[in-house]
């Protein structure tokens, strides 16, 4: 199984890395072999084996072949094959067999992504349960052709069987501190693809702006966001950025987390947020969202009425944390509320706003994701209810947290260890790599509660210009302590790896010169 001894990766690595190819995220099992057989760029093709449940037609894999055909050879053309290629038996297929089409579907959390490969003598052969696999089977396809150096394509006598660890690998964008072109977050996803990361969470608006252009309440973008015209996502851009990751087996999960970090919402929405008061008077300054009012709960009903049809995902991701008290503890109404309902701690108004938002979002048919702080306040939710750790310590250390979370029955997704926005100077992926999500105390139900992890890029001090070597290639050690067996550990190995995917990474040319302004 899983890599094994040192000596025999590293053996492996020099049959594969040696020349060029090295995989990233490792894969479950890999038999390499020297023997190599040469591809012929003009008269290679990727195929759909005869008996698939994909055929020509399904947009998913035809999408994904047209994309690896240019990535691997470019758009031509190509040099007459040279004398080295000459020597070795050519390849001039990849065929293709899924068991089940999805072909106009969306990734799950439920989706299945194991996958196996194997080119021999007789065959290039990709083989996957579904579509979702064949695309990351694809991907390892692609990072095990290398380049001689005259220019010919060649691929060794390698099987691959190959599965993810934790079904959730997300990436986190946020895209309120800085609004992100539509350019960057289509990039951001081609590279997620080649790390095999699969769902890109939106942290779509928070208090300095609101980029989302909605349909039922258009002035939030209009009075909300750092530019209505040139600083928003509109409906399309939204559609653009969903269809563009389903194409490549990722989950787009929409963060619009509320009650706090909403301060960007007041200008559109008057009577939504908290009037903050200064003495007996309102000070001017507002807060969280207003939890004490009908016309606030008749708002996000609508709102998230909307978000639902929009964005397809079976979840949405509510937010919830950071909630500042002072502005409510300022605020008289709120006081005579609490005293009405008996509330003698804040978190319980949180709670009861929570508990009214999560029944609102219930009835859409909507799962939801949520910061750790509804679980730490005891909000009562679905038992459904999945909690992401992003806490480093307080209240206690992260790993606690998932052992809490896990024990009281919740799913766990962990962020706190894997912050790509803090950047210290030196090989910082080697901390973040180091992490072992399943490093606590608990009982084998509550470790298989543990469903993955995000890296996130919170965006206060990140815009377009330094995002890309931001996130890249240190997001990969997420993505590969994510997808790779818990075995897979060795850092020398990792680095050797890691350094070589990077100058792959460099190849891509749409992301050239943003990497070229940022490091010169
Ligand atoms: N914004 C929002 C943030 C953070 C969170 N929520 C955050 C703060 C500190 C750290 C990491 C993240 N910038 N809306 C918390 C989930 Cl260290």
């Amino acid at each position: 199984m899983a890599g094994g001894a040192l000596g025999l990766r590293l053996l492996l690595l020099a049959a594969l890395c040696g020349v060029a190819a090295a995989l990233w995220p490792w894969p479950r099992s890999v038999q390499g072999s020297p023997r190599r057989y040469c591809l012929g760029p003009a008269a290679f093709a990727f195929r759909h084996h005869a008996g698939s449940a994909a055929q020509p037609g399904c947009d998913v894999l035809d999408a994904a072949f047209a994309r690896y055909r240019r990535l691997l050879f470019g758009a031509g053309p190509w040099p007459p094959p040279s004398l080295s290629g000459q020597h070795h038996e050519s390849k001039d297929m990849l065929v293709v067999t899924v068991a089940t089409a999805e072909c106009n579907e969306f990734p799950t959390l439920e989706s299945l992504e194991n996958y196996t490969l194997t080119i021999d003598d007789d065959q290039c052969l990709l083989t996957a349960d579904t579509i979702w696999g064949a695309l990351r089977g694809l991907e390892t396809f692609s990072q095990l052709v290398w380049t001689s150096a005259e220019g010919t394509f060649f691929i060794n006598k390698t099987t691959i069987e190959d599965f993810p660890r934790f079904p959730h690998r997300g990436l986190l964008l946020d895209t309120s501190r800085h609004y992100l072109p539509l350019s960057s977050i289509l990039d951001t996803l081609d590279v997620m693809a080649y790390n095999k990361l699969n769902v890109f969470h939106w942290h779509l608006v928070d208090d300095p702006s609101f980029p989302y252009d909605s349909i039922t309440f258009p002035e939030l973008a209009r009075k909300g966001s750092y530019n209505p015209v040139t600083h928003i996502y509109t409906a399309q851009d939204v559609k653009e950025i969903i269809e563009y990751a389903r194409l490549r087996g990722i989950r787009v999960l929409a963060e619009f987390d509320t009650p706090g970090h909403t301060l960007s919402w007041g200008p559109g929405i008057p009577g939504l947020l908290t009037p903050c008061y200064s003495g007996s008077r309102p000070s001017g300054d507002f807060g969280p969202v207003n939890p004490i009012l009908n016309s606030t709960y008749e708002f996000m009903s609508l709102f998230f009425l909307e978000i639902s049809s929009v964005f397809p995902d079976f979840y949405l991701h509510l937010g919830g944390d950071e909630v500042d008290f002072t502005c409510w503890k300022s605020n008289p109404d709120i006081q005579a509320f609490m005293k009405k309902r008996g509330f003698d701690d804040f978190r319980q108004l949180e709670s009861f706003y929570i508990q009214m938002l999560l029944d609102i979002i219930s009835a859409y048919n909507k799962g939801y994701v949520v910061w750790q702080e509804v679980f730490d306040n005891k909000v009562k939710v679905r038992p459904d209810t999945i909690v992401q750790v992003w806490r480093e310590e307080k209240p206690v250390t992260y790993m606690q947290e998932v052992e809490l979370v896990t024990k009281a029955g919740f799913r766990a997704l962990l962020s706190a260890p894997w912050y790509l926005n803090r950047i210290t100077y030196g090989p910082d992926w080697k901390a973040m790599y180091n992490v072992e999500p399943l490093d606590f105390e608990g009982s084998p139900e509550q470790k298989a509660l543990v469903i993955g992890g995000e890296a996130c890029m919170w965006g206060e001090w990140v815009d377009s210009t330094n995002l890309v070597p931001r996130l890249w290639p240190r997001g990969g050690a997420v993505a590969e302590r994510l997808w790779s067996s818990n075995l897979t550990t060795d850092l020398d190995f990792a680095y050797k790896r890691l350094s070589h995917f990077r100058c792959e990474l460099l190849r891509f040319i749409s992301l050239l010169p943003v990497v070229i302004s940022t490091t010169l």
